[in-house]
C-alpha cells in the first residue's frame, strides 16, 4: 500500500519526516524528505508541505548521507576491557552478548553498592533526552541521572524559573505555530517588535523553535531588538542593538523595569491583577538607574531608556531568551527580571506576544510515572537535592557541581558505574573543567556509552559501546520544547537500516524489559508511541504519521479562564497564583525574593588584580550552522564551513597583541587554556573575545591520551566548577576573564 509518507519516486524510495537526532539537534522537527536508493540515503531536500518549516533545511541536514554512510561510524555493538580504556582494543559483540554483560554488571553493583551507585549521563536536548531519565529511573532504577554542565546552564534554568516565577510551561516567542493558517489566522497578531535577549535563534533553533521564524515575521514588519556583546548577522539586520558586557545582563533588565515603572509605561490591568509584589519590585528597581547600570554594562543611558520604553509602547511585543539567562551565576534573577519584564508589559499569552505552556507537559504522563518507579527513600539520595532544593524542585536530575565533587571524594556514597547516554562531555560540552571528569569517571567499574562514532568519550571511558541508528534509520515524535510549550507533534520515520544498530526508545525497552519488566509492556515502538499518543490526543503513531505533524489546540489568556492551573482556577500554578515579581520560592530556598545584580565572579570589578594579568573579557559557545556542539566535526561538507576552532577579536586588540587574521592564538586564563584560530572582527567590542566551544579532531590520533586533540582547543578548561548561583544554577561560561597571545607554531 502506497503510504502517505512513504512511496516510490522514478526508482527511489522517498520518506517524509521530521528530522531530530542523530546527529545532534534540538526537536525543531524540521520538514524533510529522505531519498533512498539501492538501500543507501543518497538526498535529503526540505518538504515544502511541512507547515512551520515549508522546504528550509539547514547545512546538517543537508549533509545527512555523508553522516549516515561516514566510513568512521560504528554500527555493531563492542566491548572492552575496562583495563584498557584509552586504547583501540575493542571486539565487537552481538546485541545478545552487550545485554548480558550489562544486566550482570548492573546487578552486581547494585548488590554491592545500591542503585544509586549508577549515574546515567545526558547531554541536550536531543531525541535522548526523553529518554535518559527513564533509563535511569525506571530501568536501571538509579535516581541519579545527571546532565553534567556547571549549574545544569542550559534551558533547565529558565525553564525552573517559569516553574517558579510563572507557574507555567517554558514562554516562547509566538510566531503562530499553532495555527494552520499560520500568520493570516484571525486571533494572531503580528508583533511590532521581536526582543532576541542572549540568543541567535537563526544558527541555534533552539529547543523546538524554528530561527527562521524571525525572518518570515521581519518580512510581515516585525522590527528587531537584539541584547548581544557580539553584533550577528541578525543584529545588522536589527533597529536596536545594546551591546552589553557579557554576564552583566540583569542590570540591564533591572534599568529596563525602572524606565518603564518610573515613567509609568507598564499596563496597570496586568501588574494590579495578576502580579504578587508589584510594590515591592518598584521599590527595588529604584537601586538601578539607568546612568549607573550604564557604567556596569557599557550601554549608553539614552539607549537604555529608549529600549525600554519601544518595548513598553510596542503592543504587542515578543520576547526570546537564549542561553546567556542559564550560563551565568546570576541567572536566576535575570529570567525573574525578564518576565517582569514581559509581564508588566502585557505581552504573557497574548497574540503576537509570548505563548505558555498548558499546566501538564504533552507526553508528560509516562515521563512522570517512569519517576514514580523509584521508593522514596531512593529519591532522597538524588545528588545535591539536601544543598540544592531549588534546584532539586525545578530539575529531576542530580545537580552537576556536587556529583562531580561525589565522583571525586566518594561522599556521601560511592560511584562506581557510567552511562553515557548522549553526551561526548570531555569535549567543551557538558563539562567544564574536563580533565577533572576525566580522571574522576576513569575509577568507574564499568562504563556503558551510547553512539555514533568513536568519540573522545567514547575512547577514554567506555567498556561497552551500543551503536545508535540516525534519525534517517529509526522510527520516534518529535516533540518541541519536549511537552512544555508544545507547537506541534511530528512523526520521524524510518527510511533505512544501517549495521546493527537501536535507537534510544529501543534501548529503553529492551534494557527495560530485562531489569524491570513490569515498567516496561511495549512490544514494540509503535505500540509505545500508540501508548503514549492515544490517550492525550487521541490519535495512534501511523495516523501521527499520515498527517505528519499534528497542533495541540492553543488558547490565548489561559490565567483569565482557568486553563493554566490544574485545578481549573483563573491564575497561575505558583504559590501566590499570580506572576511572582516577589518570589515566595527564592525566599523559601534562601535567596532574595526579589530580582538582584551581581557582577560575574571574574571581572574588572570583581577581581581587579586578575584582571590586570586576564584584561580581557571572554565568552563562549556562540553556535554555528555547521556543528551541534562536538557533532558534525567528520562530516566534510561541514567541516569545509568551519574548519578550525576559531576565536573572535577585535582588530584593534588583535593589533596591540601582534595578531593577525588566521594566526593560532592561545586563549589562557588561571584555571586552564585552549589554542584557536584568530578571526578578526569588528562586530566584537575591543575588551571582549570570544571562543567556540565543542572542539575534537576525528582525524587526529584517538588513543590516550591524545583523544583527537580533545583538550587543545577546549574553552572549558577555563571554567571553573565552583561560582554557581544561590539556587544550584547557572555558570560563568559566557563571562569569563582571559589574556590572548599568539601560539608558538
Ligand atoms: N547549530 C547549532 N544549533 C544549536 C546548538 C549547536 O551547538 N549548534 N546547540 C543547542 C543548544 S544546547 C542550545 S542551549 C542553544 C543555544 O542557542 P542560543 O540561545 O541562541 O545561544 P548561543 O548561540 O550560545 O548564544 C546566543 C548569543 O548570545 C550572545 N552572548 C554571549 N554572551 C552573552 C551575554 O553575556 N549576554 C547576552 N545577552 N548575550 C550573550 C552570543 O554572542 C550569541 O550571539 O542552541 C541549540 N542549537
Ligand atoms: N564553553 C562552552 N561550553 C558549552 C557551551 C557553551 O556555550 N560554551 N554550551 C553548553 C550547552 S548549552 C550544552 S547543552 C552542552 C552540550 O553538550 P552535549 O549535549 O553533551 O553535546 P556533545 O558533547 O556534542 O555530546 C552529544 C553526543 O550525543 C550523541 N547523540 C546525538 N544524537 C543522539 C541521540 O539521539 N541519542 C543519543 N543517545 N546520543 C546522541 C552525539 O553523537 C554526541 O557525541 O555543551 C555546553 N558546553
Ligand atoms: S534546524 Fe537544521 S539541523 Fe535542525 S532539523 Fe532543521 S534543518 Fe535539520
Ligand atoms: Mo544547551
Amino acid at each position: 500500500m502506497q503510504k502517505e509518507w512513504a512511496q516510490q519516486e522514478d526508482g527511489e524510495y522517498v520518506v517524509r519526516t521530521c528530522g531530530w537526532s542523530p546527529p545532534g539537534d534540538h526537536p525543531v522537527g524540521c520538514g524533510m524528505k529522505l531519498h533512498v536508493k539501492d538501500g543507501k540515503l543518497v538526498k535529503v531536500e526540505g518538504d515544502p508541505e511541512n507547515p512551520i518549516t515549508q522546504g528550509r533545511l539547514c547545512i546538517r541536514c543537508l549533509s545527512l548521507p555523508e553522516y549516515v554512510h561516514h566510513p568512521q561510524r560504528i554500527t555493531h555493538p563492542m566491548k572492552r576491557d575496562p583495563k584498557k580504556r584509552g586504547e583501540d582494543a575493542w571486539e565487537q559483540i552481538s546485541w545478545d552478548e552487550a545485554w548480558d554483560i550489562i544486566v550482570d554488571k548492573v546487578n552486581d553493583i547494585k548488590a554491592k553498592w545500591g542503585a544509586e551507585s549508577i549515574v546515567v549521563y545526558g547531554g541536550t536536548g536531543r531525541e535522548a533526552c526523553l529518554y535518559y531519565y527513564p533509563l535511569g529511573f525506571s530501568a536501571l532504577q538509579t535516581p541519579n541521572v545527571c546532565y553534567g554542565q556547571s549549574g545544569w546552564s542550559c534551558y533547565g534554568p529558565r525553564c525552573s524559573v517559569s516553574d517558579f516565577i510563572l507557574g507555567a510551561g517554558y514562554p516562547e516567542i509566538d510566531y503562530a505555530g499553532f495555527f494552520e493558517d499560520r500568520f493570516n489566522h484571525p486571533g494572531w497578531k503580528l508583533p511590532e517588535y521581536i526582543v532576541l535577549w542572549g540568543k541567535e535563534p537563526l544558527k541555534s533553533n533552539p529547543d523546538g523553535f524554528f530561527g527562521h521564524a524571525i525572518i518570515d515575521m521581519m518580512k510581515l514588519g516585525s522590527k528587531l531588538i537584539m541584547i548581544d556583546p557580539r553584533i550577528s548577522w541578525l543584529a545588522t539586520r536589527a533597529d536596536y542593538v545594546l551591546q552589553l558586557r557579557p554576564g552583566t545582563d540583569t542590570a540591564l533588565a533591572l534599568a529596563m523595569l525602572n524606565v518603564i515603572i518610573n515613567e509609568d509605561l507598564y499596563d496597570h490591568d496586568f501588574a494590579e491583577n495578576w502580579c504578587y509584589g508589584f510594590d515591592e519590585l518598584k521599590e527595588r528597581v529604584q537601586e538601578y538607574p539607568p546612568e549607573k547600570v550604564a557604567d556596569i554594562t557599557w550601554v549608553p543611558k539614552e539607549k537604555i531608556v529608549e529600549v525600554a520604553r519601544v518595548i513598553a509602547n510596542a503592543k504587542p511585543c515578543t520576547f526570546g531568551w537564549g542561553l546567556a539567562f542559564d550560563q551565568n551565576p546570576n541567572g536566576v534573577q535575570l529570567g525573574q527580571a525578564f518576565l517582569a519584564i514581559v509581564a508588566i508589559t502585557g505581552n504573557i499569552d497574548v497574540p503576537g506576544g509570548v505563548t505558555v505552556g498548558p499546566p501538564a507537559a504533552l507526553l508528560g504522563k509516562w515521563r512522570m510515572d517512569a519517576r514514580s518507579e523509584l521508593t522514596e527513600e531512593l529519591w532522597d539520595k538524588r545528588l545535591g537535592a539536601k544543598e540544592y532544593p531549588g534546584f532539586a524542585t525545578g530539575m529531576a536530575t542530580t545537580q552537576p557541581d556536587v556529583t562531580l565533587d561525589t565522583l571525586e571524594t566518594g561522599k556521601p556514597y560511592p560511584l562506581k558505574m557510567a552511562w553515557f547516554n548522549s553526551t561526548n562531555f570531555l569535549s567543551a560540552t557538558c563539562s567544564a573543567q574536563p580533565e577533572r571528569w576525566y580522571k574522576a569517571l576513569l575509577k568507574m567499574e564499568f562504563n556503558v556509552i551510547q553512539e555514533t562514532f568513536m568519540t573522545p568519550t567514547a575512547m577514554a571511558l567506555a567498556d561497552i559501546f551500543l551503536p545508535l541508528p540516525s534519525f534517517a534509520e529509526h522510527d520516534g515524535v518529535v516533540i518541541t520544547h519536549y511537552g512544555r510549550n508544545t507547537i506541534f507533534l511530528g512523526a520521524m520515520n524510518k527510511a533505512l537500516n544501517v549495521g546493527d544498530c537501536k535507537s534510544d526508545i529501543e534501548v529503553c525497552i529492551e534494557l527495560g524489559k530485562r531489569l524491570n519488566p513490569k515498567a516496561w509492556p511495549y512490544d514494540s515502538v509503535e505500540d509505545f508511541f500508540d501508548s503514549q499518543l492515544k490517550p492525550e490526543l487521541g490519535i495512534s503513531f501511523n495516523d501521527l504519521r499520515e498527517k505528519g505533524v499534528v497542533n495541540p489546540p492553543y488558547e490565548y489568556k489561559k490565567y483569565e479562564k482557568g486553563l493554566q492551573r490544574p485545578d481549573g482556577e483563573p491564575g497561575f500554578t505558583t504559590v501566590t497564583g499570580k506572576v511572582e515579581l516577589y518570589s515566595v520560592l527564592y525566599e523559601s530556598w534562601g535567596d532574595d525574593p526579589l530580582p538582584y545584580y551581581m557582577e560575574p565572579p571574574y571581572s574588572p570589578i570583581s577581581t581587579p588584580e586578575l584582571f590586570e594579568q586576564y584584561p580581557l573579557i571572554l565568552t563562549t559557545g556562540a553556535r554555528t550552522f555547521a556543528s551541534f556542539h562536538s557533532e558534525h566535526r567528520q562530516v566534510a561538507s561541514c567541516r569545509e564551513i568551519v574548519p578550525d576552532p576559531i576565536m573572535e577579536i577585535h582588530p584593534e586588540t588583535a593589533k596591540r597583541l601582534g595578531i593577525s587574521e588566521g594566526d593560532w592564538v592561545i586563549i589562557e586564563n588561571m584555571f586552564g587554556k585552549a589554542k584557536e584560530k584568530a578571526h578578526l572582527t569588528p562586530a566584537i567590542s575591543e575588551k571582549v573575545v570570544h571562543a567556540q566551544h565543542g572542539w575534537w579532531f576525528p582525524e587526529r590520533k584517538g588513543t590516550a591520551p591524545d583523544l583527537f586533540g580533545v583538550f587543545e582547543s577546549n574553552p572549558n578548561t577555563m571554567i571553573p566548577h565552583k561560582h554557581i548561583g544561590k539556587l544550584g544554577f547557572g555558570a560563568p561560561y559566557k563571562s569569563i576573564i582571559c589574556k590572548v597571545y599568539k601560539a608558538e607554531d
